[in-house]
């Protein structure tokens, strides 16, 4: 299932060409390889770990709901800088809105970095019950679990006044109760027994919020982000006397503990020692790694400048070295008498379905050095 190189791509209705994402300016930071997945839509393929995930979950939703969740799987990745968000209420200096954390097409434009970036409008449009599927895209650091371009799914329920009136719970507490109960009744339809654990934690969007943590080959793994909407988002998308929970869970991650796939790297696999261990409707065969080729380290150090960050590194990286890359790691770090800071990264380079010749690595860390140099104003040394 290579992409096809198509001159314009529709994506969810919306056409779109190369030149409409990808430009040489400032106020766009959307690289060819981010480019190349638009479109993709993994998560719409049956015989995919992400295809067979979704449709678990939908099954999940259609059984205890009886079909009450409307569906969404093919929205358009690029949204309004509004839509993903202002209309979630993420504040104005929040760091996901700076351009190292994510992929502007242009000012007002951005390829979205969550599926809750379509809350206000389904909202809107009158949906109360829905689930969203996408993929989205975040500029991030590398290793096993990161990817800039994954997969979420939404999900979102309201609630009316006799909902919560009958249980005698006020209504924050009744919307948090239910959500907690919802997710673990998923877990427990996917994975059966399972270690896991709520963590508090902090969304523009909602309050309380939550993350559900997965033990996973001895680490806590985080897999969703939830809580009980924010009022003031009901109030603007004509909801202000209701309550609302919403969640977004990684599908990757729930994939990764699923399966046993051991790199977030393997779903853009075309390999067919890969595709071919899973199919349509089983769910949790585990994956049998193919002989792992050996990875090879590279150490570069540099002075960094005020403007270097981790993530315009990974991106440096990512743009030359592709899927090849399995880790890029802050190895040491020390600030000289003058004042000066050093980093020193180790870059793992490593293909999941051939050996890599010393040539060929040498070749992309020459590359890799060149780049660092040039485009992200450090001094090698
Ligand atoms: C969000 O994106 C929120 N929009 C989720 C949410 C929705 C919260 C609705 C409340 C209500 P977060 O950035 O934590 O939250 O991402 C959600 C999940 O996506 C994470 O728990 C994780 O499973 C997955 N995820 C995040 N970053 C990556 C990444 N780089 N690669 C793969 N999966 C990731
Ligand atoms: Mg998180």
């Amino acid at each position: 299932w290579r992409q096809p190189v198509l001159s314009v791509l529709d994506l969810g209705g919306v056409k779109i060409s190369r030149q409409d994402v990808v430009r040489d300016d400032p106020t766009n930071n959307v690289p060819d390889n981010i480019f190349s997945k638009l479109g993709v839509q993994l998560h719409r393929r049956d015989q995919h770990p992400l295809g067979i995930l979704k449709n678990a979950i939908y099954e999940y939703f259609d059984t205890n709901y009886s079909n009450k969740f409307n569906k969404f799987e093919d929205l358009c990745p690029i949204v309004s800088v509004k839509e993903n968000f202002d209309d979630v209420l993420v504040p104005e200096d929040h760091v996901s809105r700076s351009y190292n954390d994510t992929y502007y097409v242009d000012p007002q434009t951005v390829l979205r970095c969550h599926t809750s970036a379509h809350q206000a409008e389904l909202l809107r449009s009158g949906y109360t019950h829905f689930l969203v599927t996408g993929d989205v895209y975040r500029r991030d650091s590398i290793d096993s679990t990161h990817y800039p371009v994954f997969h979420q799914m939404e999900g979102f329920r309201v609630f009316v006044l006799e909902d919560w009136e009958a249980s005698g719970m006020d209504a924050t507490l009744y919307a948090a109760t239910d959500l907690k109960k919802c997710l673990e009744g998923l877990a427990r339809h996917l994975f059966g027994a399972v270690e896991m654990r709520w963590v508090d934690t902090y969304f523009p969007f909602t309050n309380p919020s939550f993350e559900l943590e997965i033990y996973f080959k001895g680490k806590w793994l985080e897999v969703l982000g939830c809580g009980v909407t924010e009022q003031d988002i009901l109030k603007r998308n004509g909801k202000p006397n209701n309550v609302a929970w919403a969640f977004g869970l990684g599908l990757e991650r729930l994939a990764m503990v699923l399966f046993d796939i051991p790199d977030i790297r393997l779903f853009w696999s075309n390999d067919e020692r890969f595709t071919s261990q899973f199919s349509k409707g089983q769910l949790g065969v585990k994956f049998k790694p193919f002989s792992k080729y050996p990875p090879c380290y590279k150490d570069m150090s540099f002075w960094i400048s005020e403007s270097f960050t981790e993530n315009n590194l990974c991106e440096v990286v990512r743009g030359i070295a592709g899927d090849l890359v399995e880790e890029v790691q802050l190895i040491d770090n020390f600030t000289n008498k003058k004042g000066m800071t050093s980093h020193c990264y180790r870059i793992a380079y490593r293909s999941m379905e051939r050996s890599l010749t010393d040539e060929e690595i040498n070749d992309l860390q020459w590359k890799v050095r060149e780049q660092v140099q040039s485009k992200l104003n450090v001094v090698l040394r």
